[in-house]
Order: C-alpha cells, then sequence, then structure tokens
C-alpha cells in the first residue's frame, strides 16, 4: 500500500488546496511509494504566512534553547538511521551504504550546529571615544526559503534548516520533487524533537511556478537553493531585483589530477569511487581525469576495467556497486552525451549504454562510462553531465593539467595525486575550486568546514562550517555610550 505525503503548514499535515497528486516512485525498478499533494501557489501563502506569524517568538526563543531542540532531533535520526538510509534508496536510488552516509552527514550537520547555539560568537571591540562600549550581534533574517535537490534529500536539508533555525529564522522548505518522502521524514523528525508549530513549513511540489512565487514572495527574506546553475541564475535575477538574500550552490565538473609520480592504484580507487559513487550525480562527482601522458595508458586501462567490472542492480542489494540515475529524464540526458562525445572526436572506452538487460529495463541504469581522447574544450569535458561518465583528458605537466582543470565555468572541487609536495603546494594555491583535495577523490566533504565554490558553482557563499552563520544571519553592530554627554565620532578628541 503507497503511502501519501502531506504539505506541513502550522504544525498540521494538510493536503495542497489543489487536491492534485503526484507519484514518487522507485527508480531502480518503477515500484509506487508514494502519491504526494501537489501544492500551488496559495499553498505557498499559508506556509509563508505561517513562518511569518512564527518568527517573533522563534527569534526571541534562547539560542541554547533552539540548540537543544536540535540535539534532540540529532538523536532520534541516529535512532532511525537505518529505516531512513532504506527509504533513501527506494526514494532516489543510491545505494544503500551511500544513504547511510547521506544520512549520517546530516545527523553531524545537526549536532554541530546544535552547538552554535551556545556559540554565534560576535565582537566586542575597544570604541574610540571614553565610556562607549562597541559590539557586534547576529540578527535572524525572518523567513527563509530552502529549496533543496534530490542528490542528498537529507544531508542538504540539514545544511540549510539546521543554520537557519539555530540564527533564529523560520522557513518555508520546498524539496525536489523526486525526494518528498525523506523530506516529510526530516520535517517529522524536527516536529518530534519539538519544533513549535509554523516554525518550519514544509511545501511539497515540482518547482517552475511554484518556485518563482516562493523566490518573489515579499514575506520571503533569504532563498537558499541547491540545484542546477540556470536554475540558480534565474533565482538570483528574480531575487535581485527585490534585494533579497540569496545563497546559491550549484554545479560543478570536477576533476581529478594524476602525476606521473603518483601512487597509480591510490588514484584508480579515488577515480572509480568519486566518478561512479551515486552514479555520478553528486554536484562533486570527478566528472574529469587529467591524466599525465606519463601514465596515461595504466591509468586508463585501469579505470576501464574496473568500470566494466562494476554491477548495477538496486541499492538494496548488497551486490551491487551502480545504483539507477533518479528519472528517466536524467537518464536520458546523460544518453544524449555520448554522441555529442563521439561526434566531437571522443572514444567510448567502457560504458556508454542504457542498461536493457532482464530488470535493469524497469528502472533508470545507465552503464558507468569512460570516455578517452577527450580534449579539454569537447563539450564533455565542459558541462553538467550529472551521471555516470567521466572524462579522461590527458597532460604533459602540473601547469597544463591546472590550466585545463581551471578551463570550466565551475569551481566545486578538485584533487590532485602526487607524491612531489611542491606539486601539492602549486596545486593547492592555484586550483579555482572550493574545495581542494590531495591524495583523496572529490568527493566527500566533512561539514565542519565550508562546502561550496567558486565562479559558476555559487554566488559566494559558502554552507557549513562556521560559513553556514554568515549565510543565516546578518550582523548588528552596537555601540552604547554611558558618557551622559553628546559624543562625537572621528571629531572628539578624548582628553588626555
Ligand atoms: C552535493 O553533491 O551537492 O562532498 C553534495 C560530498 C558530500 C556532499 C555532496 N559530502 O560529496
Amino acid at each position: 500500500m503507497a503511502m501519501h505525503l502531506q504539505n506541513h503548514i502550522d504544525g498540521r499535515w494538510v493536503d495542497s488546496v489543489s487536491g492534485e497528486t503526484f507519484e514518487n516512485t522507485d527508480p531502480a525498478n518503477g515500484e509506487m511509494i508514494a502519491t504526494v499533494t501537489k501544492s500551488t501557489t496559495a499553498d505557498v501563502d499559508k506556509a509563508v504566512e505561517a513562518a511569518r506569524r512564527a518568527y517573533d517568538a522563534w527569534r526571541l526563543m534562547p539560542a541554547p534553547k533552539r540548540g537543544e531542540i536540535l540535539y534532540r532531533a540529532g538523536e532520534i535520526m541516529l535512532a532511525r538511521k537505518e529505516d531512513l538510509a532504506r527509504e533513501m534508496t527506494r526514494e532516489m536510488g543510491k545505494v544503500v551504504a551511500e544513504a547511510r552516509g547521506d544520512v549520517q552527514e546530516g545527523i553531524d550537520m545537526t549536532y554541530y550546529i546544535a552547538g552554535e547555539g551556545r556559540r554565534q560568537f560576535g565582537d566586542v571591540v575597544p570604541a574610540e571615544l571614553p565610556n562607549k562600549w562597541a559590539m557586534s550581534m547576529r540578527h535572524p533574517h525572518g523567513v527563509v526559503a530552502a529549496i533543496t535537490p534530490w542528490n542528498f534529500p537529507f544531508a542538504i536539508p540539514t545544511w540549510k534548516l539546521m543554520p537557519a533555525l539555530i540564527c533564529g529564522n523560520t522557513l518555508v522548505f520546498k524539496p525536489a520533487s523526486y525526494t518528498p518522502l525523506l523530506a516529510v521524514r526530516l520535517v517529522q523528525i524536527l516536529e518530534e524533537a519539538g519544533l513549535p508549530k509554523g516554525v518550519l513549513n514544509l511545501v511539497l511540489g515540482p518547482g517552475g511556478d511554484l518556485g518563482d512565487h516562493i523566490v518573489t514572495h515579499p514575506g520571503v527574506d533569504l532563498i537558499s537553493f541547491t540545484g542546477s546553475s540556470d536554475t540558480g541564475a534565474h533565482i538570483g535575477e528574480l531575487a535581485g531585483k527585490l534585494l533579497k538574500r540569496v545563497s546559491c550552490e550549484l554545479g560543478g565538473k570536477n576533476a581529478i589530477v594524476v602525476m606521473d609520480d603518483a601512487n597509480v592504484d591510490l588514484a584508480i580507487d579515488g577515480i572509480v569511487w568519486s566518478a561512479f559513487g551515486t552514479s555520478g550525480q553528486r554536484c562533486t562527482a570527478a566528472s574529469r581525469v587529467i591524466t599525465h601522458r606519463g601514465v596515461a595508458s595504466e591509468v586508463i586501462e585501469k579505470i576501464v576495467g574496473r568500470a566494466k567490472r562494476m554491477r548495477m542492480g538496486h541499492g538494496l542489494e548488497p551486490t551491487t556497486d551502480l545504483g539507477p540515475v533518479v528519472s528517466k529524464s536524467a537518464l536520458e540526458k546523460v544518453a544524449s552525451y555520448i554522441p555529442i562525445a563521439e561526434k566531437e572526436g571522443a572514444t567510448v572506452a567502457a560504458g556508454g549504454k542504457i542498461a536493457r538487460e532482464g530488470a535493469l529495463a524497469k528502472g533508470f541504469f545507465h552503464e558507468p562510462t569512460v570516455l578517452t581522447d577527450v580534449k579539454p574544450n569537447m563539450r564533455v569535458a565542459q558541462e553538467e553531465i550529472f551521471g555516470p561518465v567521466t572524462a579522461v583528458i590527458e597532460s604533459t605537466n602540473l601547469d597544463e593539467a591546472i590550466k585545463i582543470l581551471n578551463s570550466t565555468k565551475y569551481g566545486l572541487s578538485c584533487s590532485l595525486y602526487t607524491s612531489n609536495v611542491n606539486n601539492a603546494f602549486r596545486f593547492m594555491r592555484d586550483a579555482e575550486c572550493g574545495l581542494v583535495y590531495l591524495n583523496a577523490g572529490t568527493i566527500g566533504a566533512e561539514i565542519q568546514l565550508p562546502f561550496g565554490g567558486m565562479k559558476a558553482t555559487g554566488n559566494g557563499h559558502r554552507e557549513a562550517g562556521r560559513a553556514a552563520l554568515e549565510v543565516y544571519s546578518e550582523w548588528k553592530s552596537i555601540y552604547v555610550d554611558y558618557s551622559g554627554k553628546l559624543q562625537r565620532a572621528q571629531m572628539d578628541t578624548p582628553p588626555p
């Protein structure tokens, strides 16, 4: 019996005013998981109104008390980790070991941010005039809209919800339409942990008009979005005209550079994990490999061998290495890049096809694919494919490799395999990426450091780590003059 998933508005689980629904299905076999209420702009209005009503009481609750609710939420997540992971695998396809990692990342973020309830440091600095006090403190924005993707259906919402909550904001949460179940689970957990009604409101449904309405709604103060660069630019345009705060986490075309002095087998492990983990559907996925010519044939032979041995299947099966991609349109997009690659002169060295054998035909499976003879300016070396496809490019030295690395419009994650410390430090300095790895793959960022990227990967903000608070609060500088007389800064000279 399929579940039915509803919006959560002002503390109540309710259907959309439209009465319409859409289906949530397993991308590995097409099985129905749930019917989902399909929201309209009128539902968004209700969600924003509820969030506005709840704002003052929430912002005035002492931040350590808000933190206690988050700690309790973390405990509940930990207790339900296995169930959440299994539901995630069914809902969006990633293998269950990775789904556990996604939930764990959400737990890590929740505990980490709960601690910020007792920090949120400001500055107290000397004033230039006598008997005067100068300090800064954080202030919430008001109502935050969190628009989240399906590829990390638990972790990424926690990156947005938890810091927004700890800073005293209330929320309208619109998850991707492919992953409403994990969003419902997260809201249920926060509700059980004691979040007051109206503080977190959930609106389910596909983006488009609904997304535009959220972004332009006068009751929404900040939009935090993770998704494609095109959608991010659109949101930025809409919000910019209204001078709203926007934080965007967008695409990537991440690369692993392998030097001729690298431990090649270690590099192969990193490449296979980073290129094909989550079926390549991570913003951080290694969709390019830039290999030194001296080791290129060995690198190619070994990646191809590994890709060919990967077993596709349902993510809940213990034998599965590679799950499906999320949807039919995602599968078609991935497949469309193969003829593009061939036309531009690349060679399909492994994979290259939609999998149609046996039970795989029921799902959205694409073979793990390795493209060789790729030149840095080809479309497959520049555009985000978001599937299990990696493009191998050859280079003659580190300078050239870094130039190729930096030649895309994106700047999220990169990695260098080398045993030469000078190479390592030059790479750390010159890579135009928000995440840099040495002798490790491009995926697997930890939540206590900032996450995000340069150039078209974002709009200058970072999620997670201490940086998260910068997005979800504004600075307020406060001066207290206790001299009892008019003192004019920059003009009055203090007495000797
Ligand atoms: C993403 O794909 O948008 O670093 C997030 C990683 C994960 C997060 C990925 N911790 O791969």
